[in-house]
């Protein structure tokens, strides 16, 4: 496996691991991969200084097939778990990555408090409408008319808007991509990096297997048409009212991001012990 060196640009290559993805042909997480590696070569990042987190899903394999540390946790946890990472060693770049399952239903609660906290981590969402990895249910973001073996004549519930809860909840960045042109969202990546405290990137990944009709995103989706503004509601307001196609940076904030006071103290586990023996 490839580690590049300070002496060499690092390349693309250098961040995919030796292991074959098995994702299914056509699945747009494969260009999300491709990006992520892009993005790590292009702020040079070393592989022992990065960590990619993640739940449970297709998406969330995303860990195994990076070359750097990688945590591919329970499903629902991966911010928790990062959270806890980026506060014991800050000298991390930490990238969170998964579905719109594991982000939005399960670990719903912690992507709002995720976004409270505003803790320096970047949390990439791979969001193709469906539960992929457990066979097409509907997830938070599904149209109420989506019709499927699970929901049949639509589930008639009303998608989440995943990057309004965001801004609401206090997230310093937010962006929207498309993983079919993975030079944008590689941008976008590392734009979301780079800005301080939380940072998120939702990015439309079709589910070619469970939702073949989002083979169609290749032609729905546009560039952003105004600049990013630093206004949340305003930003609320333009994606609560765009067509969801929407691609770029669309908020980009100047809240102080939270750091945990990391003294490290020594720690007397023989006294712990005794304070906790039954
Ligand atoms: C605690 C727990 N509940 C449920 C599951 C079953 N499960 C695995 S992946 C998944 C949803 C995956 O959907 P998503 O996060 O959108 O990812 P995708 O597979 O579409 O990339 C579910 C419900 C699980 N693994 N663990
Ligand atoms: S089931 Fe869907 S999300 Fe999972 S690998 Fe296949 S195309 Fe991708």
């Amino acid at each position: 496996m490839a580690v590049p060196s300070p002496a060499t640009k690092p390349k693309s290559s250098d961040y995919k691991s030796a292991l074959k993805p098995v994702w299914c042909p056509g699945c747009g997480d494969y260009h999300v991969l491709l990006s992520v590696t892009k993005t790590f070569a292009t702020l040079g990042l070393a592989p022992e200084n990065v960590a990619v987190i993640s739940g449970i899903g297709c998406s969330s394999r995303i860990p195994a097939y990076t070359n750097c540390y990688g945590f591919h946790g329970v499903h629902g946890r991966s911010l928790a778990l990062a959270t806890g990472l980026k506060v014991a060693r800050p000298d991390l770049t930490v990238l969170v990555a998964g579905g719109d399952g594991d982000g939005f239903s399960i670990g719903g609660n912690h992507f709002l408090h995720a976004c409270r906290r505003n803790i320096d981590i970047t949390y990439l969402v791979m969001d193709n409408r469906v539960y992929g990895m457990t066979k097409g249910q509907p997830s938070p973001t599904t149209e109420p008319d989506w019709d499927s073996a699970f929901t049949p004549g639509g589930s008639g519930l009303s998608p989440f808007h995943p990057l309004v809860i965001a801004l609401a909840s206090g997230a310093n960045f937010v962006a929207r991509g498309f993983s079919g042109d993975p030079n944008t969202t590689s941008y976008l990546l590392a734009e979301a990096i780079r800005h301080p405290g939380f940072s998120f990137l939702q990015v439309l990944s079709p589910c070619v297997t469970f939702r073949p009709d989002e083979r169609e995103w290749k032609d729905q989706v546009h560039p952003a048409v105004v600049e990013p503004t630093d206004d949340p509601a305003r930003a609320a307001r333009r994606i609560m009212t765009d067509d969801g196609y929407n691609v770029g940076i669309l908020y980009r904030g100047n809240r102080r991001p939270y750091t945990a006071e990391t003294t490290r103290q020594p720690v007397d586990t023989d006294a712990l012990e005794r304070e906790f023996a039954l």
